[in-house]
C-alpha cells in the first residue's frame, strides 16, 4: 500500500538544535564533534524531538564558529569526516529522526576559493560574485557597519576596492544579483539532499538581496556605522530568490523535507509571504522581535531588563499573524542567545526548575513548530563571567575593545556582555557531575558552568520531576494533541504583568495554558467555563488532577495545561 505523505509533518514535529562544537567531544580535543554525537542520539531519542539541526560542520576557518564557511561539501576536521557524517546520519535515521543541515550562503569565509579567486584581481570570472565597491571620498562606500563592531567594509590593498562583510570581515557577503552564485548555492544545497539529509536552517537567508545603489543608513549620533537594516532585510529581489532556489532544488525530489529560514529584523507581514505555501518559499521563520524587547535595539549589550507584557504582546502579535497563512518557529534559545531560564525566567535555586519548566510550558503550548536549544531540557543557565578575558565570541570581543578603545563605560560594557553574550549558550553541555561535566577529557574550548556538579543529564534523567522530564511531556503533548498544531490562539490577560495564558481551541476541544511569571503567588479568575476541566500538564507537585472552581490559585512559577471540552460546562 503506498502511504500518503503528509508535506506538513514538520508542524507537529519537534526540533533539536546541536551546538557540535558545545555538545560532545569524543577525540579528546575539548571541541565537541560527529561521533561524539553519534554516541548521544539515544538521549535525544528519549527526549522525543523529531529533528535534530546541526549547527555548521562545514570546512571552516572557524572565525565565526563555522559560520564562516571555505568548503560547503567536507566536514571540518574539528568534528570529523565525511564518512563520520554518513554514520551518523545514517543513525539518526534508524532511530526516527531527520537531520537539517545549517546553510550560511549569504557569506562564504574569506578563504573560500570562490572569494581568493574574486579577490585576486579586478577582471577576475569571480569578481562579481562578492560585492566589491569603490572608495567614497577616499573612506568606506556606505555608512554601514558590520553585525561585529566597525564597518562593514574590508579595504583590498591588491585591488584598490572595499568589499561588503556584514558579519566579521572574514565573512564577505555573496553577490545573489548573479545567477551563477544563486546556481552555485542550488548545487551546494541538492549535493546534500543527495548525500541524505532532510533540509535546511538558512542563515540571515533575508539579508541575501541588498537595496539598490546600497543607500547610506539613517545616521545615527555618535555612530560613524550603522547597522542598516533598510539596506539589506526583505530586500527588493529576496521572495524571488527563495522561490527559485526552492523550486531548482525541491521541485520533484521525493521526501519528507523541513526548510527554515533564520530571518533578524523579519515583519510579521513579511513573514506571511515567506511561509505562505501557495509561494512555494520556505515551512517557517525564525524572527528575532521577542529576543530584541529587553535591549536596546542599536546596541544589544545595552541590557534594559524584561517587561513581561511586551514580550507576551511581540510573542502573540506573531501567532496572530500566521494565523491563517504561513508557520511560526517558536524558540527561546539558540547559540546566539542567553539561557532563558537566566533570561527570561528565575535562576535562584528555588525558581530555577519551575521557571524552567513554566517557559518551556508557555512557548510549546504556541501554535508554530517547537526548537530545543542543546541544555535548555535542562534548564541550563547563564554563565557567571566576571571579566573581559573569559569572553570568547569574537562579537563579545569585538564590542568590548571597542568601548574601552572610545573611552567607554567598561563596567557597563561588561555587565552587558554578562547577560547577552553568545557565550552564555556555548558552554559545554552538561552530561554528568564527572570532570568537565562528562564533556570532554581535555580542556575544553569554553569552560564548563560551574553548576554543573547539580545541574547536568545524569541527575535528571532518571528523576521523574526534572527540567527534562517536562520538556519529554511537552514534546510528547505536541505529537499527541492535535489541538496543539491546529487549534486557535486567543490570549487573555494582555495587560496582566505577572500571568501568562491563552486559550486554544477547535470546535470540540479546548486548552488553558497558564503560567504565574513570578515569585508572588495570584489567584487568578478563569471563568466558570474552566470547571471540570483536566489537568494536562503541570510544572508543581500537589497541582490537582481537575479544576473545581472558577479561580486558580497559582504559586511562584507555577505553570498549567487544562483540556475541556469546547461549549461544555460540567456542573460539579
Ligand atoms: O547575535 C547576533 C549578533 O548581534 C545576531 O544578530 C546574529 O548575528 C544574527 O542572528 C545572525 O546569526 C547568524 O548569522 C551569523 C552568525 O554569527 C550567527 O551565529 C548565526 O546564527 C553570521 O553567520
Amino acid at each position: 500500500m503506498k502511504v500518503r505523505r503528509d508535506p506538513a509533518w514538520w508542524k507537529s514535529a519537534v526540533v533539536y538544535q546541536i551546538y557540535p562544537r558545545s555538545f560532545a567531544d569524543s577525540s579528546g580535543d575539548g571541541i565537541g564533534d560527529l561521533a561524539g554525537i553519534l554516541g548521544r542520539l539515544d538521549y535525544l531519542r528519549s527526549l522525543g524531538v523529531d529533528v535534530i539541526w546541526l549547527s555548521p560542520i562545514y570546512r571552516s576557518p572557524q572565525a565565526d564558529n563555522g559560520y564562516d564557511i571555505s568548503d560547503y561539501r567536507d566536514i571540518d576536521p574539528l568534528f570529523g569526516t565525511l564518512a563520520e557524517f554518513d554514520a551518523l546520519l545514517a543513525r539518526v535515521h534508524e532511530l526516527g529522526m531527520k537531520l537539517v543541515m545549517d546553510l550560511v550562503v549569504n557569506h562564504t569565509s574569506d578563504e573560500h576559493p570562490w572569494f581568493v579567486e574574486s579577490r585576486s584581481s579586478r577582471v577576475s570570472p569571480k569578481r562579481d560574485w562578492y560585492i566589491w565597491r569603490d572608495a567614497r571620498d577616499g573612506a568606506e562606500p556606505n555608512n554601514w557597519g558590520s553585525f561585529f563592531s566597525g564597518p562593514a567594509w574590508q579595504w583590498d590593498p591588491a585591488t584598490g576596492q572595499y568589499y561588503l562583510h556584514l558579519f566579521d570581515r572574514k565573512q564577505p557577503d555573496l553577490n545573489w544579483e548573479n545567477p551563477q552564485v544563486r546556481k552555485a548555492v542550488q548545487d551546494i544545497m541538492v549535493w546534500w539532499l543527495d548525500r541524505g539529509v532532510d533540509g535546511f536552517r538558512m542563515d540571515v537567508i533575508n539579508f541575501i538581496s541588498k537595496t539598490e545603489g546600497l543607500p547610506d543608513a539613517p545616521a545615527i549620533p555618535g555612530h560613524p556605522f550603522v547597522i542598516a537594516f533598510e539596506g539589506f532585510v526583505d530586500g527588493p529581489h529576496v521572495h524571488d530568490y527563495l522561490a527559485e532556489l526552492t523550486r531548482e532544488v525541491f521541485e520533484g525530489r521525493q521526501g519528507d523535507f523541513i526548510t527554515i529560514g533564520e530571518m533578524p529584523g523579519v515583519t510579521p507581514e513579511q513573514a506571511r509571504l515567506y511561509t505562505d505555501p501557495a509561494r512555494g518559499e520556505l515551512n517557517m521563520v525564525f524572527q528575532f522581535e521577542h529576543v530584541s524587547v529587553d535591549h536596546s535595539l542599536t546596541n544589544k549589550f545595552d541590557y534594559r531588563g524584561l517587561d513581561l507584557v511586551v514580550l507576551k504582546w511581540s510573542l502573540h502579535r506573531w501567532q496572530a499573524a500566521l494565523a491563517d497563512t504561513g508557520w511560526n518557529s517558536l524558540y527561546w534559545n539558540n547559540h546566539d542567545q542567553p539561557r532563558v531560564v537566566s533570561r527570561f525566567g528565575d535562576d535562584a535555586p528555588d525558581y530555577w526548575a519551575a521557571s524552567a519548566k513554566a517557559l518551556a510550558t508557555i512557548l510549546h503550548g504556541m501554535r508554530g513548530t517547537p526548537f530545543v536549544y542543546q541544555g535548555e531540557e535542562l534548564g541550563m543557565t547563564n554563565y557567571p563571567f566576571r571579566n573581559a578575558q573569559e569572553h570568547k565570541d569574537l562579537e563579545a570581543v569585538n564590542y568590548y575593545n571597542e568601548v574601552v578603545e572610545s573611552g567607554g563605560d567598561q563596567r557597563a560594557a561588561l555587565a552587558g556582555l554578562a547577560r547577552v553574550s553568545r557565550d552564555n549558550a556555548r558552554t559545554p553541555m552538561q552530561w554528568d557531575a564527572g570532570p568537565n561535566a562528562g564533556f570532554t577529557s581535555a580542556d575544553p574550548w569554553l569552560p564548563v558552568n560551574p553548576n554543573y556538579t547539580w545541574l547536568n543529564a545524569v541527575a535528571q534523567l532518571d528523576a521523574a520531576d526534572s527540567v527534562f522530564a517536562h520538556y519529554q511531556a511537552l514534546i510528547r503533548l505536541r505529537h499527541e494533541s492535535a489541538i496543539l498544531v491546529d487549534g486557535d490562539f486567543t490570549p487573555l490577560m494582555a495587560e496582566d504583568p505577572q500571568i501568562w495564558a491563552y486559550t486554544r481551541t477547535t470546535p470540540d476541544r479546548k486548552l488553558l495554558v497558564i503560567a504565574n511569571c513570578g515569585r508572588g503567588p495570584r489567584t487568578v479568575e478563569i471563568g466558570p467555563e474552566w470547571i471540570g476541566a483536566d489537568l494536562l500538564l503541570g510544572n508543581l507537585p500537589g497541582t490537582p488532577a481537575t479544576s473545581t472552581s472558577t479561580s486558580l490559585d497559582l504559586a511562584g512559577w507555577d505553570a498549567r495545561i487544562y483540556s475541556g471540552r469546547a461549549g461544555v460546562h460540567p456542573v460539579r
